[in-house]
């Protein structure tokens, strides 16, 4: 049995991971390269940006595949929190941008291990925040079931 969205955001707090400071993520609109398909349910970059566990984006089954969600307006970002499905990478960078046009390198890694992943770098200015995944773990593709950015 799954845990209920309440529950989940109860765990989250309480580790601290999920809304200290502010998500900044929470409901922006999020874009990928690719949804996988489904007859039965939808993979669509939102949701990973609506709260519930239950729900994920799954992109296609390759390598170069990116996940991103707009802020609405400039902020201040040091820190991306990933809950990976089953389906993680194994090396994949955080990129940010200020036009969803050029985007910086603010961490990265070659050893994903999947589940509760915490990118922390010095925070920056930006309105755009991008997942890039360049090696998958599985053969299956990328799926995130939340993200959630913070100043710090
Ligand atoms: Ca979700």
């Amino acid at each position: 049995m799954r845990p209920c969205p309440q529950s989940y955001l109860d765990t989250w707090n309480a580790t601290g991971a999920w809304d200290r400071p502010a998500n900044l993520a929470r409901g922006g609109a999020a874009s990928a390269s690719s949804s996988e398909f489904s007859v039965v349910t939808s993979y669509r970059p939102g949701r990973a940006v609506d709260g519930d566990p239950a729900t994920r984006w799954a992109g296609d089954w390759s390598d170069d595949q990116w996940w991103s969600v707009d802020l609405r307006g400039a902020q201040t970002v040091g820190r991306v929190v990933l809950d990976w499905e089953a389906a993680h990478a194994a090396a994949y960078r955080v990129e940010v941008s200020d036009d969803n046009r050029t985007w910086r390198t603010v961490w990265q890694t070659t050893s994903g291990r999947g589940g509760l992943e915490t990118a922390a770098f010095t925070p920056t200015t930006a309105r755009y925040v991008r997942v890039h995944g360049t090696e998958r773990a599985t053969r299956y593709g990328y799926s995130l079931r939340e993200v959630a950015v913070h100043a710090r």
